[in-house]
């Protein structure tokens, strides 16, 4: 009798704690996130993957909640990252398109993201890895201070990518300055407009490359890879793409182990999958889709180190684990690296259509799992309707930080969603391509506007895409019943007009306003 009230009682605790969101103090957990780079839906083997094994991931989502129904706001990289970080979708800012390595930063430096509320809620708080969100105010020294960026935006600490793997300048940024770095005879120039020192480039010597590229990444060679862009100097503070992977788990690895005795929040950006595909010769040949795959099993690695690292340090279980990456899945991405000669008919979009860069489901739905022991039902699938924006509202609930109506205008508070306990979510979600039409998803609708952009993105991917290639759009607008349809192959709009209407000024309504604001339920049902 006394155990039945014990366990009637905590859950009665919980689902006070899940409505209002705020847990005791005590309570809270340390939290990380680990997020993959142009890793899609279908291409873990706990989403269906075939040809890639990816068992840290999957046990991962035996012991957590795995979604099906889960978003990135945006089909590149850097919308996407802002969304995460800011909770605003990245359209609201014209300046969130993919950045440059030498772009200034596009946060503004004091304001409320993820970071600052959970610094501000007592979290220590580092980012390990990717950031591709800008550095300093456009005329960056990269031998002096560079700044401002993450720790101006919520970061204690910072050891970061600047930009891409695949865009100069190729170091490492360990706070506000190049790690490794002293030598002041070799300085670091960076150019985005013209070639600039002596260093070869892919055009210049294309012998040297590891595998050829297309113009656009045929810049300056460092290590042998060439890059987009040119720089000159810093040679010894160069990273090496091969080791990226242990680099990066060894920055995280510390970061845990200097951290175990207060709360803590990492954002583990990693780079894989992105382009160029260098994973270590430990993971070469792990799958059976050549060197995308491998990236994909060395990514997986990096995840299983987290958690060993976690069980040893005895964090496991007060540790909130959120896995879910960046944007949809590419093959060709700029250089020859045989991902589309071994692709071996891969679905790395699971189901969907498209990948990176497009409307379709494939550029925005993305592989997530989330873990906290106790209160993520272990083994459990939710095909809630989740988005990254509302990741950063959800959290500060979960930590009891008041956000003001200024900030973080369309992040929701999701967190039973996010937690795997309420079934439903949001109501719908934006999705932004790599052009200005943005496609929205409401229920088992999903209308993508009139536009050429993505006639244009998917017809330039159909090229080189292999396997996720598919019927190229025209210029027409799309509705998908994506329950019938989740590939996404059948306009139903001529018979549904009434459907499309309705999402069409439901997206320009989001469009003008915000989410905050969004429309009652009354109006977002799908009227005739
Ligand atoms: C594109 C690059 C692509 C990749 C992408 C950013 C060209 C032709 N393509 O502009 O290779 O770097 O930017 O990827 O330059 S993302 O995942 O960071 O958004
Ligand atoms: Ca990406």
């Amino acid at each position: 009798m006394r155990s039945t009230t014990g366990v009637l009682l905590t859950f009665l605790l919980l689902c006070q704690t899940l409505v209002s969101g705020t847990e005791p103090r005590e309570a809270l957990p340390n939290i990380l996130i680990i997020y993959a780079d142009d890793i899609g839906y279908g291409d873990l083997s706990c989403y269906g993957a075939k040809l890639i094994q990816t068992p840290h991931l999957d046990r991962l989502a035996s012991q957590g909640v795995r979604f099906t129904d889960a978003y990135c706001t945006a089909a590149t990289c850097t919308p996407s990252r802002y969304s995460l970080l800011t909770g605003e979708y990245a359209f609201r800012n014209q300046r969130a398109q993919v950045l440059r390595g030498d772009a200034p930063l596009l946060i503004e430096p004091g304001s409320m993201t993820m970071p600052e509320v959970l610094r501000r809620a007592g979290y220590r708080t580092s980012i390990v890895g990717k950031w591709h969100l800008g550095l300093g105010e456009g005329d960056v020294d990269w031998n002096g201070e560079i700044k401002p960026g993450p720790l101006e935006v919520g970061f204690d600490e910072s050891f970061i990518i600047p930009a891409t793997n695949d865009r100069v300048p190729t170091v490492y940024i360990r706070g506000h300055r190049v790690d490794n770095w002293s030598d002041q005879d070799d300085p670091i120039r960076v150019s985005y407009q013209k070639p600039i020192g002596d260093l070869p480039t892919g055009i210049s010597h294309p012998e040297l490359l590891r595998y050829p590229a297309d113009r656009q990444h045929s810049g300056t060679i460092t290590g042998d890879i060439s890059r987009i862009g040119w720089m000159d100097g810093g040679q010894s503070a160069w990273w090496d793409d091969e080791d990226m992977a242990y680099e990066l788990a060894r920055h995280a690895v510390k970061f845990l182990e200097q951290n175990r005795e207060s709360r803590f929040f990492l954002f583990l950006s990693m780079h894989e999958n992105h382009v160029p595909r260098a994973p270590h010769p430990d993971f070469v040949g792990s799958s059976q889709t050549g060197l995308r795959g491998d990236a994909i099993v060395e990514f997986d690695w990096v995840v299983g180190e987290m958690m060993r690292t976690l069980e040893r340090l005895q964090l496991c279980d007060n540790t909130l684990v959120i896995f879910s990456s960046d944007n949809g899945p590419v093959f060709f991405d700029g250089y020859e690296d045989g991902a589309l000669e071994h692709a071996n008919g891969h679905p790395a979009s699971g189901p969907f259509r498209g990948g990176k860069y497009q409307p379709f489901e494939g550029g925005t739905r993305m592989p997530t799992i989330v873990r906290w022991p106790g209160r993520t039902p272990a083994g459990s699938v939710s095909s809630a309707l989740v988005s990254q924006v509302d990741l950063l509202a959800s959290l500060a609930a979960l930590v009891g930080q008041d956000l003001s109506d200024q900030v973080a205008s369309d992040s929701q508070n999701q967190l039973a969603a996010w937690l795997g306990q309420d079934p439903q979510g949001r109501d719908y979600v934006i999705q932004q391509p790599a052009g200005p039409v943005l496609a929205i998803r409401q229920g088992d609708w999903k209308y993508i506007p009139a536009g050429n952009r993505p006639v244009w993105a998917e017809q330039r991917h159909n090229l080189r895409n292999g396997p996720l290639a598919s019927a190229p759009l025209t210029k027409n607008a799309y509705l998908f019943h994506l329950g019938d349809d989740p590939g996404e192959q059948t306009n139903v709009i001529d018979q549904h007009p009434e459907v499309a209407r309705h999402l069409h000024r439901l997206l320009q309504e989001t469009i003008q306003r915000g989410d905050r604001s969004a429309p009652n339920s009354d109006q977002n049902a799908i009227r005739p």
